[in-house]
Parts: structure tokens; C-alpha cells; sequence
């Protein structure tokens, strides 16, 4: 189909392609900032948002904020803000265009900009999808002290670089100026999310000097959440297709699969939207939820993106339907399975059942490099922390530290049989340091483990086991790796 221009409000009424927001616009307040506005914020958030403004909400807009790149805003900021998600399943997508991001800011551009918006009594909820590393974890879990945007960061609260300096700014200056803080509702990949960042904003806070450390322990709630949708990365074969449907040009809409999950703490002293009338789940205690999306989700998710990897594998369908690693999902999944907790009803099989499910949607080109970017910052919720409760139970680690071992095997791979720069991790210039200074197994392991903090708690035992499985990928191959850890399982 011919393209008239570009996607925005002033085309909306002419697009038949796709579902497009029906509500006006302008009338809506941005209640919400959101830090992060990446894909997987636009497919998940987003849309659960758009879904209360299309209902009659008129208080919880989204402003949002990138932390580090103008991408995102140079792309939507032409369109109004306005972009399409399109749901892939077999050959079809299903398209919607999503009005609920009402404005868009660069933090490193004007970060006085984000302050003030973060600031204005309008805004009453902070969410934030920054990726497990934008938190600055060191090695034992706490801040990572040494971080030059922390030490920036603490000598220059007016001009923020971290999430830490904006909350806590933000937050000071609410305090300062007689208005109630905002809710800070983590949507990351992390263990307790909420607890979590909790727990490091107060240590940045309590390094900043003052009282507002007392401030945030006494008055701000920190819900935690977990959210699922698998969103890969938009191509420029999505753009494409997507505007071309569409009739205008949509330079950033996000593909993402039906499947969408988001549950909540109750716990918003300033108000929210009512997320439960569609389909989130509010409950008391997210923590069953997300140990069970953390460690069977994504830890697997994890294990077939280095799996996959080491066998050619560019997408986790294509990796998912290689019976090797199909096999190796099973035993993972069995080895996980009982450090969930017991008592909390949620049914596994089902669980499993639907991920199966999830992973062979062959529509969805869910990319084996993006998922092993960052494995030092996801590792240890994903797989270090449940080998340690099933050591701590006398268990085997087998399965899990095979995921360990094919991570240190895949970042070693690349320059060799992978591109060099094919996926990145914090740790980068650290692994390469190791990587010159041996190829002993043992060694890699304990030098890798000491350097992504997985040692320390059955960390000899998780060693052993993670050296065995990495003699065997370097003396027989992946394939074969995988073949003997079943054995030894
Ligand atoms: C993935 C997640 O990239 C990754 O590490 O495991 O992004 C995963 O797709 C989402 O958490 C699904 O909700």
C-alpha cells in the first residue's frame, strides 16, 4: 500500500489497519513517568495503560524517559508519541496503535527537564524497565559505590545521571516543596524488585548526606511487581511491514506475542489506575510469582540463548526446537522446580505447558544474542540463587551450572566463531582480561565467578560442577555437553 506521511494524531481517523485510540488525548494528565521507554515498556505497561484511558481514565498518562539514548524520542516524538504494537502469532499480525505515552524526555539532554517532571504534583507513580545493570549492583548485591555515575551523582543531585540521583531528587524536592512522594513501582527482572530498589535507593540516599533516607523509609512505597511479554527487538523488516499495513510510517513500533502477564503489590498510598478491571492481577505478595518468572522463564530463557549460541542457534524457536536443548529445557525446569515455593498454588505444569507454548512461536524472532546480553546482572537471580537453595538442600546444581558454563563458554566464543561485539555484558572488559590470562577451565570458572559475584554460598560446589561442564564444551562441543550433564543429572 501507498505511504501518505508519517503516524501521529492528525492521521489517526484514515488508518483502517489497525485498532487506534478512540479517547481524546489532550484531555489526559501524565499521572505516570515511566524511566526506560524501551520495547518492552511500550508492549507491556503501555498497553495495559492505553487499555484504562480507552475506558474513561483521564489521570494516568505516561511520560516517558529514556536514561541514555534520544532514539526513542526522535522516532515518536514526530508521531505524537503514537506507535503501533503488533501481535504476532503464525503469519498474522494483529495491529494496535498505542496513544497512553503522552509526552517523551532524554535524561541526558535536560536532566533538570525529568526532575521537574518527576517533581510536578501530577505525577504519583514512578515505573521504571532499565535493565537489571542500570541499578548498579555491586558483586555482594548493595550499590555499586564505585561507580563514577554514583559518585557523580552524590556531589551533583541537581544534575542526575543514574536512576538513583533522579528518584532521589525528585523525591527532595517533593519533600522540600509540601507534596506526597510518588509510588516507585519496579518493573525489572530482579528478585523482590521493589524490596530491592528500595533497599539501594536508601544506601544512595544514605550516602547523599541529609535525612532524606528517613524521608524515603518512612513515606515512600516501593510495590513490587512481575511483568512478562516477550518483546525482541523491532527490525527494520517490522518497520517495514508495519507501515506499510498501516499506510503512514511508524519509525518505532514494537512486535511483541499474545501472551501478557502483570502482576502488583497492593500498595499505592497515592493512588493508581484500576489496573485490576484489565487484567492485571493486584495481590499482597508478588514474591511465589516472580520466583516462579524469574527462574523458569527466564532462567531457561537464559540457558537456551547460550546454548543456543554455542550451536548456531539465532533465535530461541530455532534453539527451543533443536531436541537437544528441547531435552535440556525439561531437566532444567525439573532441577528448578522444587526451589519454588510449595505452598503457594500456583500450578508449574501449567506453567511449563504455556512456555513451551511461548518459545515455538516461530512468528516471533525472539533473537538468542539479545537474551545473553548482560548475563553477569542476570545470572544470579536467574540460576546462581536457585542453585544455592538446592545446595543448601544437598541437591545437584547440574543443570543450572551448565547455564553458567555455556555463558562463560558463549562470551569467550566471541571474536572467534561469533561476531565480537554479537552480545555485551558489564563484565566485557574484565571476561577479557581473563580470557588472555588462561583457558583452564577451572580457572575461567573461579576468575569468572569471583568477578560476576557468584561465589560465596555453595560457590565451590557451583564451581565444580560449572568446570566440568566447561572441559566438556571445550573438549567436545555444546552437543555433547548437554548429552553428558543428562547423564549426570
Ligand atoms: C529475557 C527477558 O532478555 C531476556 O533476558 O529473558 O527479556 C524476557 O523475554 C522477559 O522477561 C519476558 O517477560
Amino acid at each position: 500500500m501507498e505511504q501518505r506521511g508519517r503516524l501521529g494524531n492528525a492521521v489517526l481517523a484514515g488508518i483502517r489497519a489497525a485498532a487506534t485510540p478512540a479517547y481524546d488525548r489532550s484531555a489526559v494528565a501524565e499521572g505516570i513517568v515511566h524511566l526506560g521507554v524501551g520495547a518492552f515498556h511500550r508492549a507491556h505497561q503501555a498497553v495495559y495503560v492505553d487499555d484504562c484511558l480507552a475506558a474513561g481514565e483521564r489521570d494516568w498518562g505516561i511520560a516517558g524517559v529514556s536514561l541514555r539514548s534520544s532514539d526513542t524520542r526522535d522516532a515518536l516524538a514526530p508521531q505524537d508519541g503514537l506507535y503501533t504494537i503488533a501481535v504476532r502469532d503464525g503469519s498474522e499480525d494483529a495491529l494496535r496503535v498505542i496513544g497512553s505515552l503522552k509526552s517523551l524526555l532524554v535524561a541526558p539532554e535536560d536532566p533538570e527537564a525529568v526532575l521537574a517532571r518527576l517533581a510536578d504534583p501530577q505525577t504519583r507513580i514512578v515505573t521504571l524497565t532499565v535493565t537489571e545493570k542500570a541499578y548498579m549492583r555491586g558483586a555482594g548485591g548493595g550499590l555499586d559505590t564505585g561507580h563514577a555515575d554514583i559518585a557523580w551523582d552524590i556531589a551533583n543531585l541537581g544534575r542526575p545521571r543514574t536512576v538513583f540521583g533522579f528518584l532521589a531528587g525528585a523525591l527532595a524536592r517533593r519533600r522540600d516543596a509540601g507534596i506526597p512522594p510518588f509510588t516507585v513501582l519496579c518493573c525489572d527482572n530482579l528478585p523482590a524488585n521493589g524490596e530491592t530498589v528500595r533497599k539501594l535507593l536508601l544506601q544512595f540516599a544514605g550516602l547523599s548526606g541529609g535525612d532524606l533516607a528517613a524521608f524515603i523509609e518512612n513515606e515512600v512505597a516501593f510495590p513490587s511487581t512481575m511483568v512478562d511479554r516477550i518483546v525482541p527487538s523491532t527490525t527494520d523488516a517490522d518497520r517495514q511491514k508495519i507501515s506499510e499495513a498501516l499506510g503512514v510510517e511508524d519509525a518505532w513500533p514494537v512486535m511483541t506475542e499474545p501472551f501478557m502477564q502483570w502482576v502488583v503489590e497492593e500498595n499505592f498510598p497515592s493512588g493508581r489506575p484500576p489496573w485490576e478491571k484489565f487484567g492485571v492481577t493486584m495481590v499482597k505478595d508478588v514474591r511465589p510469582f516472580e520466583d516462579m518468572k524469574l527462574r523458569l522463564l527466564n532462567g531457561s530463557h537464559s540457558g537456551m540463548a547460550y546454548l543456543g549460541l554455542l550451536l548456531g542457534h539465532p533465535t530461541v524457536a530455532d534453539a527451543f526446537g533443536d531436541p537437544r536443548i528441547r531435552g535440556f529445557v525439561d531437566r532444567y525446569w525439573a532441577e528448578v522446580i522444587p526451589t519454588l515455593p510449595k505452598d503457594s498454588g500456583l500450578d508449574t505444569s501449567a506453567y511449563t505447558a504455556a512456555l513451551a507454548e511461548r518459545f515455538s512461536n516461530p512468528a516471533l524472532r525472539h533473537r538468542t544474542s539479545q537474551i545473553g546480553t548482560d548475563g553477569s546482572q542476570k545470572l544470579p537471580q536467574r540460576v546462581v540463587a536457585p542453585a544455592r537453595m538446592r545446595l543448601e538442600d544437598g541437591q545437584p546444581v547440574t543443570q543450572l551450572m551448565l547455564v553458567a558454563a555455556a555463558w562463560i563458554a558463549a562470551c569467550r566464543e566471541r571474536g572467534k566463531s561469533m561476531p565480537a561485539g554479537h552480545f555485551t555484558d558489564p563484565l566485557d572488559a574484565k571476561l577479557a582480561e581473563i580470557f588472555a590470562a588462561t583457558d583452564e577451565p577451572s580457572q575461567l570458572v573461579h576468575a569468572v565467578f569471583a568477578a560476576a559475584g557468584f561465589s560465596g554460598g555453595g560457590g565451590d560446589a557451583m564451581e565444580a560442577a560449572a568446570t566440568r561442564h566447561l572441559a566438556a564444551i571445550f573438549e567436545k562441543g555444546a552437543a555433547e555437553a548437554i548429552a553428558e550433564a543428562q547423564g549426570r543429572a
